[in-house]
């Protein structure tokens, strides 16, 4: 049985977890068929920051704000990131954006036109130019390049064009600073994705050098898919630079982390424990839109369901589980793990919020705190934001 005495260590190890929230989930957001506008939605990357830092006041484990370039573009990155100091968080990742120019109809750093190409490889240099002004680490890197169908283009030039510009950026990096390669299965692209799976991401990354990473999506995987499996070899082999956590039932990956599947989510977080990522360079950041939910409790939410998987998986009993699996005592081994994932972690997690002086209910607190009236009655007209798309 998982015992109380682990309490302690749990407890440490889940005060200096961090999830890093994304600034376009504050945003408004939807499908190719409705973005349904929502009441008090920030107009600028500041009000952005305002309300990411609600959610760190409320959870106490959300520090870092993801930034997406061009969404977030200010003339003075440097004072943006002031700003976000002063209300209590930081800026984070820099996330850039080749997906919605009319020029990357084909590609961006793929595309056929080498002039294309090169006007892809400047705006990601200048997001570490922008990493520079704010301090970032991390540069994370999605490419919706792919082709719609068979003959369209050839595989291997595509390839052979990433890994050119993969390798400019690469050079450019600061000491301190990591390139974030992220893949998708599928979408936009309908027949090839140029960055499509764990294999190619890391096949990059293994020839670019230690600052080169892969970042797992959890909903960029074909259902079924063994995400853990993919967590547990990428972590082996010192290639997990962090994850983008959501969840999806099916294609669209914007549902909140661990709502579609907890057990999945916990099992993930075993595996980042186990491979000792949890106290490590490994990145932990929400890549979700809110849709049709409130967007800042979304938020919250997710925060506090990546921490539930965390105590969760914290909870196994190492020892009894390795004798189990030693022993190829099947039954036992899984119940060690059961046991733990079926811990109701909520007082712990309650016990933790009042050790480090929040609410142990981040979800009242915000709404007792007036936070959606405020914003709602004040964040009227302007033009609010959004994705761009
Ligand atoms: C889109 C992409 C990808 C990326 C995110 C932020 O699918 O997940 O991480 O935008 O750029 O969701
Ligand atoms: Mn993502």
């Amino acid at each position: 049985m998982t015992s109380r005495s682990d309490a302690p260590a749990v407890k440490a190890a889940l005060k200096t977890q961090a999830v890093e929230t994304p600034s376009w989930a504050y945003g408004n957001s939807g499908t190719r068929f409705k973005v349904f506008a929502q009441p008090g939605v920030p107009r600028t990357p500041q009000e952005k920051l305002d309300d990411a830092a609600r959610v760190h006041e409320h959870t106490g484990v959300a520090p870092t704000v993801a930034l997406h370039i061009p969404w977030d573009k200010v003339d003075d990155y440097g004072a943006l990131a002031t700003y976000a100091k002063e209300r209590g968080v930081r800026l984070g990742t820099i996330n850039s954006n080749v997906f919605q120019d009319d020029d990357y109809k084909l590609g961006s750093v793929c595309h056929p036109d080498a002039a294309v190409r090169r006007k892809a490889v400047a705006h990601l240099l200048e997001c570490v130019d922008i990493m520079d002004a704010t301090g970032s680490r991390d540069l994370k890197l999605w490419f919706s390049d792919g082709t719609n169908y068979p003959g369209q283009d050839d595989i291997r030039s595509r390839q052979d064009r990433l890994a050119e510009a993969l390798a400019a950026v690469y050079e450019r990096l600061g000491d301190d600073q990591r390139m974030l390669l992220e893949y998708k299965f599928f979408e936009p692209a309908f027949y090839t994705t140029d960055v499509p799976d764990w294999g190619t991401a890391y096949a990059h990354c293994l020839k670019l050098g230690d600052k080169a990473q892969v970042v797992v999506d959890t909903g960029h995987h074909a259902p079924g898919t063994n995400i853990e499996f993919i967590v547990a070899l990428l972590l082996r082999e010192g290639k997990l630079g962090g994850f983008d956590f959501n969840s999806r039932f099916y294609a669209d990956d914007d549902l909140m982390v661990g709502a579609a599947d907890p057990f999945q989510l916990f099992r993930i977080m075993y595996e980042v424990i186990r491979g000792g990522g949890l106290a490590s360079d490994v990145a932990f950041m929400l890549d979700q839109c809110h849709n049709i939910e409130a967007k800042i409790p979304a938020i919250i939410r997710s925060v506090m369901n990546v921490q539930e998987a965390t105590a969760k998986a914290l909870l196994v009993d190492g020892t009894a589980l390795a004798e189990a699996q030693v022993s190829g005592d099947v039954l036992a081994a899984n119940a060690v793990l059961m046991d733990a994932y079926n811990t109701d972690v909520r007082p712990l997690l309650a016990e933790v919020r009042e050790e480090i002086g929040i609410d142990p209910d981040p979800i009242a607190a915000y709404h007792r705190s007036g936070w959606a009236q405020k914003i709602t009655e004040e964040r009227v007209g302007g033009t609010q934001a959004g994705w761009g798309a």
